[in-house]
């Protein structure tokens, strides 16, 4: 190179020839790259250069290079340019960074490679069979920002390369994420998919009601696992359906682990595989007749038998336990869906599903500032009717618990310790409501409920392992309140007379 060497030195994998002229554009997914060099290259370049291009101020960053530039210096130019994230650079700045780079006294050796540190790549180049990993991208992004930084402006970072750097790779790795973890519609809300398996169990059925034959997996971090457990306490159904309690692993899996349940602690603890011995949750979907390749949530109902996923949806599942195993129940008498008040409960589900269950996913997924100003206003609105209604209402539907109430509890359990902080529910904590937090204390204190809480778990998988939304993986502490110190304080709300009619919502 006329002007010595290049300080950056890619490795041969990345020769390619490059344009006269490219353009960097704002894409919203891979296949929109406008680069067709890009094309066939290995995955992780084309993230780069996605993430490159997502994370410019402007929508077009156009780079035109100098006739008198050499191919090699293209190539050089063009290949910091996929690695400088969020930095908006043309040729005539990176000159002249190269020519500050060339009279330094000190030169640097660092050499900028386009390689993952987890060596996903075979020595030419191209994919490995197993695909680089969401966490191995953001280290590698990460990697590949600091490195091409250092590599142009020394070892001393300028500040503001650094925050723009370490800024522009957590967004743009958190838009990777988010769209492929929490889809979202067009203006940036939240959008659950679909249970994939909805089948029912019923005498006479295509899965008949019987002592042992099915087999429940719930995890104790997961609000809608959980709501399948405290269920399956209230109706005694340990005789029943055995289950088998999972967490989630570093791979972003379901796991089972060693049995700690035989311990003997307060509460539920992970287990082993106890229906089909896998070691993901992830194995037993698949290993179902037929296959089966989609997400594989908790809880899910496993027919041992058959070897069939029965149903995935917890609202199906606490249904099937309240009614399906009264033949062997421990509590056959207790009748969470009374059908007297089956009107309430439909009502009070379907409001505090869309706008509570799943309204504080829809405030910490939303991916625009409209979404999440609409999600927590419904939030706060359906919270503030709930608290009015309980001012009169020992229950959502009167005198007796319901499963209205079991789908409300698994929320506002975790409300304070992680969704008022994690998901952004910030406008108030449960415990500041007058009614709705001794009506927390009052469900956590029903008979079998505390045994399916744990706060610890809880706090620690969606802080750390869970939602990667939170880099640094530091753990809060359950506020005072939440805890089980705090949920164990009387409540004294059996004095209460009930009116099952929904009154402000
Ligand atoms: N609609 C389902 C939602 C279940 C769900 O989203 N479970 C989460 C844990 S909180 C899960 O297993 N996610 C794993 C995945 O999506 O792969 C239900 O209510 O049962």
């Amino acid at each position: 190179m006329s002007h010595g060497q290049a300080a950056i030195k890619l490795p041969p994998s990345q020769a390619f020839s490059p344009p006269e002229k490219f353009e960097l554009r704002r894409c919203a997914s891979l296949q929109e790259l406008p680069m067709p060099q890009l094309q066939g290259r290995p995955l992780k370049h084309r993230y780069a250069a996605l993430h490159a291009s997502a994370l410019q101020r402007t929508d077009v960053c156009r780079c035109s290079f100098p006739a008198a530039f050499s191919n090699s210096r293209r190539k050089h130019l063009q290949g910091s340019l996929f690695s400088l994230i969020g930095r908006k650079i043309d040729s005539a700045s990176l000159e002249s960074h190269i020519k500050k780079n060339e009279s330094a006294q000190a030169p640097r050796t660092g050499s900028l490679t386009m390689r993952a540190r987890t060596g996903s790549e075979d020595g030419a180049g191209k994919p490995a069979a197993s695909s680089t990993s969401p966490t191995d991208f953001s280290s590698y992004l990460v990697d590949a920002g600091i490195k091409a930084g250092s590599a142009l402006f020394g070892k001393g970072l300028p500040p503001g390369l650094l925050i723009q750097t370490a800024e522009a790779a957590w967004r743009g790795t958190w838009k990777i994420m988010m769209s492929q973890l929490a889809p979202s519609n067009d203006d940036g809300s939240y959008k659950r998919p679909e249970s994939a398996f909805r089948n029912r169990i019923e005498k006479g059925g295509r899965f008949p009601p019987e002592k042992g034959r099915y087999h429940l997996y719930a995890a104790l971090t997961c609000p809608w696992a959980h709501r399948t457990l405290i269920v399956h306490a209230i109706k005694g159904l340990d005789a029943v359906v055995p289950f088998s309690i999972a967490v989630p692993g570093s791979s972003g899996l379901w796991e089972f682990a060693s049995d700690s349940s035989k311990s003997g602690g307060a509460t539920l603890q992970t287990t082993i595989d106890r229906g089909a011995g896998k070691k993901t949750l992830k194995e037993v979907y698949k290993s179902q007749t037929g296959g089966y390749d989609g997400r594989s949530t908790v809880p899910m109902l496993w027919d041992t038998k058959t070897k069939t996923v029965v149903n995935n949806e917890s609202a199906d599942i606490i249904e099937i336990l309240n009614e399906a195993f009264n033949d062997w129940a421990a509590h056959p008498d207790v009748d969470l869906a009374p059908k007297h008040v089956a009107a309430d409960i439909s009502r009070w589900n379907d409001l505090i599903y869309d706008t509570v269950n799943n309204g504080v996913y829809k405030c910490g997924f939303a991916t625009s500032q409209g979404a999440y100003d609409i999600a927590v206003a419904a939030l706060f609105d359906t919270l503030d009717a709930i608290d009015a209604h309980l001012q009169r209402s020992r229950y959502l539907c009167g005198d007796q618990l319901t499963l209205a109430d079991v789908r409300l509890f698994t929320t506002i359990l975790r409300f304070d310790p992680v969704y008022y902080v994690h998901f952004k529910c910030s406008r108030q904590r449960i415990s500041e409501y007058k009614y709705l937090y001794p009506y927390l204390r009052d469900m956590y204190q029903h008979p079998g409920v505390a045994a399916t809480c744990d706060l610890d778990s809880i706090c620690r998988q969606y802080y750390y392992s869970l939602f990667p939304l939170n880099p640094g993986g530091l753990v809060p502490v359950v506020p005072r309140g939440s805890d089980p110190v705090g949920l164990l304080q009387p409540h004294s709300r059996g004095k209460l007379l009930s009116s099952p009619v929904l009154q402000s919502a």
